[in-house]
C-alpha cells in the first residue's frame, strides 16, 4: 500500500461517520481475503463481518516479535500488528477474541494478552509471508523468550495459526 492511500485508510479509520460512502469504496479489499473479522464491531464491510486482504492489515502499525518457539528451531523474528489496534479500526467491543483456523481449531484469547505481553498476529516470519504450509497466513505470536512465564500449555494453546476468521465478544455478556 502507498503512503496516499495508507493515508486514505487512516482517514476512512478516523472518520468513519462522515465519509461512509467513500470508505466503502476504498475499503472493498482489492487481493484474496485472508481475515473475516466479525461480532461485536460496527464497521463492516461485507455483511455483518468486516473482511481484509494481506496489505489492509499491513496498513496497521507493524510490530515485530523475536522468539523462541515450540515450532522453530531457534529464535526467528515474526513481524504482524496488534489487534488492539484492528479491534479500534472496526470499533469493536469486547474482551475476548474468539478465533478459528483453518482446520477449524478454535481457540479464545483475552484482549488483555495482546495489551500486556505485546503478542501480535504475525503475516510474516523473517521478513516473508507466511503461506498456509509456513503457519499462515496468519498466526498469533507471544514472546516466550521476553515472557518465559508463558511457556505453558495456556499459551502454546493460544498460539493459534493458519487463522481464517475472528470473533469479537465480551465475556460478561
Ligand atoms: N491452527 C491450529 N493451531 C493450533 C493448534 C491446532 O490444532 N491448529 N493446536 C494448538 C495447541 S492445543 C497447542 S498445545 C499448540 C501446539 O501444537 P503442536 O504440539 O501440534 O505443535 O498449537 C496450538 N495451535
Ligand atoms: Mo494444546
Amino acid at each position: 500500500m502507498n503512503t496516499f492511500k495508507r493515508h486514505l485508510f487512516f482517514t476512512f479509520l478516523l472518520l468513519t461517520t462522515s465519509v461512509t460512502g467513500f470508505a466503502l469504496e476504498f475499503n472493498a479489499p482489492k487481493g484474496p481475503i485472508i481475515l473475516t473479522l466479525g461480532g461485536n464491531i460496527d464497521e463492516t464491510n461485507q455483511g455483518d463481518s468486516m473482511v481484509f486482504d494481506r496489505d489492509m492489515l499491513m496498513a496497521l502499525p507493524s510490530h515485530e516479535v523475536s522468539t523462541d518457539n515450540p515450532w522453530n528451531e531457534g529464535v526467528q523474528t515474526y513481524q504482524g500488528f496488534n489487534p488492539i489496534d484492528l479491534l479500534a479500526a472496526v470499533d469493536a467491543e469486547g474482551d475476548m477474541l474468539r478465533i478459528t483456523a483453518l482446520n477449524q481449531y478454535i481457540t479464545e484469547i483475552p484482549v488483555s494478552d495482546f495489551q500486556q505481553f505485546g503478542a501480535i498476529i504475525a503475516y510474516s516470519k523473517n521478513q516473508e509471508i507466511m503461506s498456509v504450509r509456513t503457519k499462515g497466513p496468519l498466526m498469533v505470536v507471544y514472546d516466550f523468550d521476553d515472557y518465559p512465564e508463558l511457556r505453558s500449555e495456556t499459551y502454546y494453546g493460544r498460539s493459534i495459526w493458519q487463522i481464517q476468521s475472528i470473533e469479537v465478544f465480551n465475556s460478561k455478556e
